[in-house]
């Protein structure tokens, strides 16, 4: 196990288009391992998902997992694809690892459809919603060397760790 070091923004790795898993790299033991490091440091680093380019890997492979009330299972999906997005919208409060201690709304799809490899890689199709759904979006954004600084609608809503927990904690939906 390892805990591996965070890009953060600036790093060219960030902006790149991830590169496709090919199939038979999945089942390697040195794949395996770097989902259990993803996963390692996703962990390490209180966050609820983490996408391959963070860790300066260009690759479209994402772990994600939450615990508690809004939370969703670990989740691992490589060479993902969303291939629906619901009607309705829904603005939630987001951070990122690359983004040290920043937060900033933003407005997205409440639902989409996502057909995925899963680490043995078996194809899956599931539809999330809440704060699933927005993870999902942001760690797939990543891949396509997006942050969600991209898709604010402005920079009125950015902020500072430290005043976002004074001011905005509260009526915030989701827990960062
Ligand atoms: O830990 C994280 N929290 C979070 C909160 C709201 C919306 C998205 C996220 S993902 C983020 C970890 C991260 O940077 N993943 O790429
Ligand atoms: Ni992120």
């Amino acid at each position: 196990m390892a805990i591996l070091p965070i890009a953060k923004i600036g790093n060219p790795v960030l902006r790149k288009i991830a590169n496709p898993v090919p199939l038979e790299v999945i089942n390697t033991p040195a794949f395996q391992q770097f989902i259990d490091d993803m996963f390692e440091t996703m962990y390490e680093n209180d966050g609820i998902g983490l996408a391959a380019p963070q860790v300066s890997r260009s690759e479209q492979l994402v772990v994600m997992g939450c615990d508690g009330d809004s939370g969703f299972p670990e989740t691992v999906l490589i060479n993902p694809k969303i291939v629906f997005y619901g009607p309705d919208q829904v603005e939630m409060w987001e951070g990122c690892l690359s983004v040290d201690g920043l937060r900033g709304k933003v407005t997205r799809p409440s639902s989409v459809r996502v057909q995925t490899l899963d680490r043995d890689g078996k194809a899956l199709d599931f539809e999330v919603t809440g704060l699933y759904g927005v993870c999902i979006q942001h760690e797939m954004d990543h891949l396509l060397g997006k942050v969600f600084l991209d898709r604010m609608d402005g920079m009125s809503t950015l902020t500072q760790l430290q005043e976002f927990e004074s001011y905005w904690k509260e009526e915030s939906a989701t827990v960062i």
